[in-house]
């Protein structure tokens, strides 16, 4: 009988995410905070999935590059990220932009981020680096790709995914050959070239990585002395390595496949309004492609010791209730009616109010006699009495951000001026 084989190249890998971009495409979202500080999924945050992905992989070095707006960050890393114990050889680190060795300069590019602090990664003594985005919404048993990279070979493994072809000016896109191996890579091309045979699709880079360290660590120094280079890893060390080594593509089909975590492989950038609003909406499914309920893949955070959800009557006797919607705790749903909605921690709905759609973040208050559908609600937000957002765009337009997709965000500023102009 074939024997498993032991998982242990995990043990012998750290996870370094890059959690620095400010992702202004989420607009107001991240005015006062990172990209993967926003919350998502009703108690979570977006870094949480890069993060708990690499625990349950196995991985117990780890660290975390900020830069722009990071003080939400560190917090939430602060308090949900600190059990790791030096004793038992576990680490992670905070790595703010600007406060290395005696750099002045912030992080030039993601490379950049990674070769600023060469001497912490030094001092972990792994043999690989997984380089991660701390932006993404998905599940992946990195194990998986640490095998691969070095089953083939690769100097560097690429995580990729097919997208439609108008979407791929976004990604880095690739080509590869039969065995995997990336022969050509793009960053963000104008005119994606699509897959062979599938004129509707591009091979797209997840922008995340794995190298050998002792590879990356040299490429990096090189990389610094370059004055043409950008010090990016999608820009500059990637089409290098394809140009002038082994590059190959791991795809997360096939991974979600062998790790059976997924059903149907679900990964999200979450970089637009439109795109936030509806990965937190997808939650909401009858059987969500996301299951964010599996105890084998927890998708672990740091969360307030609060008190259950309560649903309860008003005093005329109308029903609080929840349908199709995912409640955090400390939220009280009284005489109102939430659907297909996310109610983060700490809402409080009022009588005669209805959410339909919405995503609320955390400590939304929605006063009496408000309605709101397809809205994103920013943390804090206190919805006055009556006010109704999603049935009339063009008046919710002169006080609040619609998109496209017609969603409309709400923060505390944006209602502070409407309170002010009132
Ligand atoms: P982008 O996501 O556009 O493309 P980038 O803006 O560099 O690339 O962000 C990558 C990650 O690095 C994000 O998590 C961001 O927060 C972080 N980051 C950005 N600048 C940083 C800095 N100076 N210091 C620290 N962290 C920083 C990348 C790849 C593409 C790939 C897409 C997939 O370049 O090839 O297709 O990711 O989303
Ligand atoms: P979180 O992202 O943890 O929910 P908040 O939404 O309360 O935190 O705040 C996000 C960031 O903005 C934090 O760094 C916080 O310190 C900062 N912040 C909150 N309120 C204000 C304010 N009125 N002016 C400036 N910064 C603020």
């Amino acid at each position: 009988m074939e024997r498993q084989r032991p998982r242990r190249l995990s043990s012998q890998a750290m996870a370094f995410v890059l959690a620095g971009g400010r992702g202004s495409r989420l607009k107001e979202l991240t005015d006062r905070r990172a990209k993967p500080a926003v919350y998502f999924g009703g108690k979570t945050r977006i870094v949480d999935f890069a993060l708990s992905n690499a625990l349950n992989s196995g991985i117990r070095k780890m660290a975390i590059a900020t830069q722009y707006k990071a003080h939400s960050l560190i917090r939430h890393a602060q308090r949900g990220w600190n059990f790791f114990r030096a004793e038992r050889n576990e680490y992670l680190d905070i790595l703010p932009a600007s406060q290395r060795i005696d750099e002045e300069n912030w992080y030039k590019g993601t490379a950049d981020a990674v070769r600023q602090n060469i001497d912490i990664i030094d001092s972990y003594g792994v043999e690989y680096i997984v380089v991660l985005a701390g932006d993404h919404i998905y599940k992946m048993d990195y194990e998986i790709m640490l095998e691969h990279h070095v089953d083939s070979g690769a100097e560097v493994t690429v995580g990729c995914l097919t997208v439609p072809v108008a979407e791929a000016t976004a990604f880095g896109v690739m080509d590869i050959d039969t065995e995997g191996r990336i022969t050509s890579f793009l960053e963000k091309p104008a005119k994606p070239p699509h897959m062979p045979g599938d004129p509707d699709h591009a091979l797209a880079s997840m922008g995340i990585y794995v190298f050998d360290w002792k590879f990356l660590r040299e490429l990096l120094l090189e990389d610094a002395y370059d004055e043409s280079s950008s010090h990016d890893f999608g820009h500059d060390l990637i089409p290098h390595i394809v140009a002038n080594g082994r590059a190959v593509a791991h795809k997360f089909t096939d991974s979600c496949v062998r790790s059976g975590l997924e059903k149907e492989a679900y990964w999200r950038d979450v970089g637009t309004i439109d795109a936030y609003w509806q990965a937190n909406i997808d939650l909401t499914d009858f059987v969500p492609k996301l299951d964010i309920y599996d105890r084998t893949w927890p998708i672990w955070t740091y969360s307030e010791i609060v008190p259950p959800a309560k649903f309860i009557h008003d005093q005329e006797g109308r029903r609080g209730a929840a349908i199709s919607s995912l409640i955090a705790g400390d939220s009280i749903v009284s005489g109102s009616v939430v659907k297909n909605s996310l109610v983060s921690t700490g809402g409080r709905l009022h009588s005669f109010s209805s959410v339909d759609y919405s995503v609320l973040l955390p400590h939304v208050q929605v006063n009496r006699n408000a309605r709101l559908r397809n809205c994103v609600v920013d943390s804090g937000v206190d919805i006055p009495a009556g006010l109704v957002v999603g049935e009339d765009p063009e008046e919710d337009a002169r006080w609040f951000r619609v998109t496209e997709g017609g969603i409309t965000l709400i923060t505390r500023d944006m209602i502070a001026a409407r309170q002010a102009s009132l």
